[in-house]
């Protein structure tokens, strides 16, 4: 079945939702396409977001088979410093609340090539990886990070259990939000972490999508996009309690949350949280229908802005075929007719072409070799370092279109 309907929410299980946007039937975002089959017609899907008025957790209201987004993955975390740098932070936590030796486990569950994990691997801990993708379970493998090729689940975090003993920092990095039956996931980590385990999870934060217009975050491997309000009745049905939570600049902003089978106590950081999203009205349909409106008006802004470039004979070129760069483009209506080409620092993206726009996607090197007038970044969450990598182009006179929140020139 490679699409389903929501029908309950996955949090609160009830089964009263109201759509508030809809982004149309757009290719999955890490469909990259081979040259040989650029002029085949691509599998569209349909990409809608609700709201459930029970619990207000913002969901998408129509499910992609995981298999067919996660079996084989091109995204790799190590394509970017800020990226990894943000590991390396994770990773001195975990050390640190974990008070980790060479002794003690840690599993990270969604662990692609390994990057996370090989912060750990680095100082002599334990490592145990579990992702889908085969590619990246053979790359990880390769780097010697032992990985599990397959989805998380009850049975497969029991069988881990026995074989490995209990891990003391069980670790999800942009996962929590890409996984459907959260009771499960919730059950298999709690089978994973030792007693006096923490898991410790991060990913995007609704407050920082909808008060910064990151529209394009929203797509088929992202399921939920959580706001405190909704993860405070998850932890209602999960054994799990939050020990401490951070709200991080990754990905456009982020929460990181440390979660115990111990008592925690309620972070304070929480109850301002909930205060700024109050502020915010972020649970308010008003508030997520005026959000769809400006999603529609910086639609409109891009496209007449690329228009513009165009028609005074200028080229811009695309920089990071992002997953949300595929959303970009394929929403905003923006194709090969305005973008000249794009440029990747991920060495499987390059040679393909993006979904529905079809641009070529080169390495980074392009840039200066063929210097276009304007620089699209649609990596817009890591515009510093890609700018700062760029600055050449820029002393030479190119210049950055920043797409979110603004459409700003730089
Ligand atoms: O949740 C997810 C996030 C974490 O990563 C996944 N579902 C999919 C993926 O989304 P994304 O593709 O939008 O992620 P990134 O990491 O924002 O993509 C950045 C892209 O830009 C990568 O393809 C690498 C590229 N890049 C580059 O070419 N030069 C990035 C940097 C920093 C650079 O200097």
């Amino acid at each position: 079945m490679q699409i389903k309907k929501i029908t309950q929410c996955r949090i609160c299980k009830q089964k009263n939702f109201t759509k508030f946007l809809l982004l149309g039937n757009i290719p999955l975002p890490n469909g990259f396409i081979k040259p040989e089959d650029v002029h085949k017609k691509v599998n569209r899907y349909p990409l809608n977001v609700c709201i459930c008025n029970h619990c207000k957790l913002v969901q998408l209201c129509e499910l992609v088979n995981p298999s067919v987004m996660f079996h084989n993955y091109v995204y790799i975390p190590s394509t970017s410093q800020t990226r990894m740098r943000n590991f390396s932070e994770i990773a001195l936590q975990a050390i640190d609340i974990g008070k980790l030796n060479q002794d003690s486990l840690v599993i990270d569950i969604g662990s692609n090539d390994g990057s996370l994990l090989s912060f750990f691997k680095g100082i002599g801990i334990k490592t145990l990886g579990i992702d889908p993708a085969e590619n990246l379970a053979k790359i990880a493998e390769l780097k010697g990070i032992e990985t599990i090729n397959d989805f998380i689940s009850v049975p497969l975090a029991r069988t881990i259990r026995k074989v490995k003993g209990p891990a003391k920092i069980v670790t999800a990095t942009n996962v929590v939000a890409h996984i459907h039956n959260l009771r499960e996931l919730f059950e298999a980590i709690e089978i994973l972490l030792d007693d006096d385990g923490i898991f410790i999870c991060e990913f995007p934060y609704l407050l920082d999508l909808i008060t910064k217009n990151q529209f394009d975050t929203i797509y088929h491997e992202h399921l939920s996009y959580f706001s405190i309000k909704p993860l405070l009745i998850l932890l209602e049905f999960i054994k799990l309690r939050p020990v401490k939570i951070i709200h991080t600049p990754i990905d456009g902003g982020s929460l990181r949350i440390f979660l115990s089978k111990k008592m925690g106590t309620l972070d304070s950081t929480i109850a301002k949280l909930l205060k700024e999203e109050e502020k915010n009205g972020i649970d308010d349909i008003k508030t997520l229908q005026k959000f769809a409106k400006r999603v529609q008006i910086l639609k409109s802004e891009l496209h007449k802005t690329l228009v513009q470039i165009k028609r005074r004979g200028k080229t811009v070129a695309a920089y990071g075929a992002a997953a949300k760069g595929n959303i970009l483009l394929n929403f905003c209506g923006i194709s090969n007719k305005l973008i000249e080409f794009a440029v990747d620092s991920t060495p499987y993206k390059q040679g393909l072409y993006t979904p529905g726009s079809k641009i070529p996607i080169f390495p980074e090197s392009e840039i200066v070799k063929r210097r276009p007038d304007y620089v699209l970044i649609l990596a817009w969450n890591f515009a510093e370092e890609i700018m700062n990598k760029q600055k050449q182009y820029k002393t030479r006179g190119g210049r950055f279109i920043i797409p979110v929140p603004q459409v700003t020139v730089v």
